[in-house]
């Protein structure tokens, strides 16, 4: 994202992306604290992670659903700060030996190649449970409903397991090996529906839920966050491509070293950057009944094909 071309809305939007980040930063530096000497290690660990250099992308979400419905930032924090949580849980496993045995994410060390396996599979154990209680402790049911609350939660759940996170890394280790033909365009996309759009969704949802949004609403939420979850995908996948062309005969790229199913695979570079563009387009789609009052959200679904990394 470049500051210098930007025009008016890409510079209004890269002020609140800013602003929203550092208050997440915040919230975040806040919610996971040792207070007793025996805690010490696990919550190290636990912040080494949470508190590494992330975009804070499904947090904003949050956030700007629960704007776009007349809601606020003291209302949807606390779900902000657990959808993060859960995020970086799902790193941190999925950077595991026996996931991707990954040794970088975030610009540092894994969590496992710094702490141990051991204290890596108990700190994402701890985020994922942690998540959960800090929706419940910390959202303002004076101002927030406690059936909203109960509905963020269950949806939280659900985002995790069988229809969830879980489930598409399930369904994305059936795959590893597999050649990409074979998995095909119906796999891959189930599987990033599960895997990445999954906690899209949820931040979305959550938001609009949070601000007391109708069912019809939260629909749309969902139709727009499938939308970017897949283009999200789809523009890591060629930006992996892309950047490992550029670097060839020093590193080769980590998906060339494995037959991995990846959009550019199964639909080739170009027609993968246009289905990229037609699922933001779509996404932008869902949000029409909204007008300007969507701008967050609109000019974060082209910002999801634009980025860098
Ligand atoms: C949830 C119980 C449970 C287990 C975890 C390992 C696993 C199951 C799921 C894998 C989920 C996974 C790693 C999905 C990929 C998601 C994705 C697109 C990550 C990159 O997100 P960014 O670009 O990263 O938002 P930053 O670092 O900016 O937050």
């Amino acid at each position: 994202f470049d500051a210098d071309t930007a025009s008016d809305a890409k510079r209004q939007l890269l002020t609140y992306l800013v602003s929203k980040k550092r208050a997440v930063d915040a919230a975040l530096e806040a919610s996971v604290q040792a207070s007793v000497p025996g805690q010490r290690r696990l919550a190290e660990a636990m912040r080494y992670s949470l508190l590494a250099d992330g975009k804070r992308v499904r947090p904003i979400l949050v956030l700007a659903a629960c704007e776009l419905f007349g809601g606020d930032d003291a209302m949807a924090m606390p779900t902000a700060v657990a959808v993060e949580m859960v995020h970086c849980m799902s790193l941190i496993h999925d950077d595991l030996p026996a996931m991707d045995n990954d040794d970088y994410r975030r610009g540092q060390p894994t969590n496992h190649k710094k702490f141990g396996e051991d204290v890596a599979i108990l700190a994402g154990d701890a985020l994922l449970s942690e998540s959960f209680a800090h929706i419940a402790e910390h959202t303002p049911i004076d101002r927030v409903p406690p059936a909203r609350v109960l509905e963020v939660v269950r949806r939280l759940a659900q985002s995790v397991g069988l229809n969830g996170l879980a489930a598409g890394q399930a369904m994305d280790l059936e795959c590893e090996g597999k050649p990409a033909e074979q998995v095909g365009v119906h796999a891959l996309e189930w599987i990033h529906l599960h895997k990445t759009a999954a906690l899209l969704r949820f931040s979305v949802m959550a938001g609009a839920i949070l601000a007391g949004a109708d069912a019809d609403d939260v629909q749309h939420m969902e139709a727009y966050a499938n939308r970017i979850g897949l283009a999200f995908q789809i523009a890591d996948d060629v930006l992996d491509v892309v950047s490992s062309t550029e670097t060839l005969g020093k590193t080769a790229g980590k998906d060339s070293a494995v037959d991995k199913a990846t959009f550019p695979r199964l639909l080739g570079l170009e027609a993968s950057r246009l289905r990229a563009e037609q699922l933001v387009h779509e996404a932008k789609q869902a949000l029409e009944r909204y007008g300007g009052r969507a701008g967050i959200l609109l000019g974060l679904a082209d910002f999801i094909i634009q980025r860098k990394n």
